[in-house]
């Protein structure tokens, strides 16, 4: 029996359908993001070929300048998004300047937030990354868009999604109908849909946090690790936030990364990482808060915002937040 191929460029459309009044801009945009991923997954599956994964300011053998992987994967996104004409401006997480970029398309309904390539500790030793994407509609009405047409709470999200480079390249993406997930097939060059309408367990038997920093994580998330190991939970951590998600959403289990003494917001950007990903965790199901309040509806201060992070099943999160509560207070 042969089963049809669903591929990404066909979802979208097909998903489009059922939106009231679409025209088909973030369904153009989406499939550029598509083509992006595709190109950035080539890059990343010969970066132990060619010396690309080293650092950015050495020439390689050829005397070609030689480009980080990240920046590379930044470039590129930029470049189709840029010429996609579909989104006004763009904000990356590789971008220092605090600022967004501006497409000539000024007039375009959305704005784009990107993580062109996370985890960055994993890209030259060929351990799984990802990309992280984030889509909203513009609210200022005229000229080129602003800041603050970047700083929305993760709530007001229109779409969201993220690539994984692993054993194989993933794209898994939520226009808030549900997640689905599409397996790159390199020998025809499609994502074909492979996990359709992903739920997330209830709960699950797996934690993910870096539990090197213990002794300087908040009284709440020490107990609730302790939680975790007294309840024979199994410890899994990649130190790649997609990879970790990724599982998370697939086997259940809870990810997190809370404030550290010396980091009192922890590591993870609220507007490249925790919203995208918290969006695809709650369309599947399940649950992501900064240990007291929802990630969706914390407000946007700065591009670059940081946040403590507790995402994936919901009983897990659930019983994460009690503990924080009784044990840190509000
Ligand atoms: P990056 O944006 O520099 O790649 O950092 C984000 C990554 C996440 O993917 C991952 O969850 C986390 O950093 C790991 O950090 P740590 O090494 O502190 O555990
Ligand atoms: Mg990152």
């Amino acid at each position: 029996m042969t089963h049809k191929i669903i591929s990404l460029d066909e979802h979208i459309i097909q998903s489009q359908r059922n939106l009231p009044y679409a025209t088909g801009e973030l369904s153009s945009l989406l499939r550029d993001i598509g083509l992006a991923a595709k190109i950035v997954s080539r890059e990343v599956n010969k970066a132990g070929l060619v010396d690309i994964a080293g650092r950015a300011d050495v020439e390689n053998s050829s005397g070609d300048d030689v480009q980080k992987l990240d920046m590379l994967a930044n470039d590129l996104l930029i470049s189709c998004l840029r010429n996609s004409g579909e989104c006004c401006g763009i904000a990356s997480e590789e971008e220092d300047n605090f600022k967004p970029i501006k497409t000539p398309y000024k007039f375009a309904k959305y704005i784009v937030l990107f993580d062109p390539l996370d985890g960055s500790s994993n890209i030259d030793v060929n351990v799984s990354i990802g990309t992280i994407f984030a889509i909203y509609r513009r609210r200022s009405f005229e000229g080129e868009c602003t800041l603050d047409d970047f700083l929305q709470k993760g709530a007001d999200q229109v779409a969201a999604g993220y690539v994984l480079y692993g054993s194989s390249t993933m794209l898994v993406y939520t226009t808030k109908q549900g997640v689905n997930g599409f397996t790159l097939d390199p020998s025809i060059g499609e994502f074909c849909l492979s996990h359709e309408n992903i739920q997330i367990p209830k709960t699950g038997k797996i934690y993910s946090v870096n539990q090197a920093n213990f002794n300087n994580y908040p009284k709440g998330a020490q107990t609730y690790i302790m939680h975790c190991m007294n309840s024979g939970y199994t410890q899994r951590y990649i130190g790649s936030m997609v990879a970790d998600v990724h599982r998370t959403l697939i086997k259940g289990g809870i990810f997190f990364y809370p404030g550290t003494t010396s980091k009192p917001n922890g590591k993870l950007r609220l507007l490249y990482e925790c919203n995208p990903l918290a969006l695809l965790i709650e369309e599947a199901g399940g649950l992501a808060s900064d240990g007291k309040n929802r990630i969706l509806d914390i407000p946007a201060t700065k591009l670059h915002q940081k946040t403590p992070v507790f995402m994936g099943s919901p009983d897990m999160v659930h019983k994460a937040e009690t503990l924080i509560l009784e044990v840190d207070g509000v």
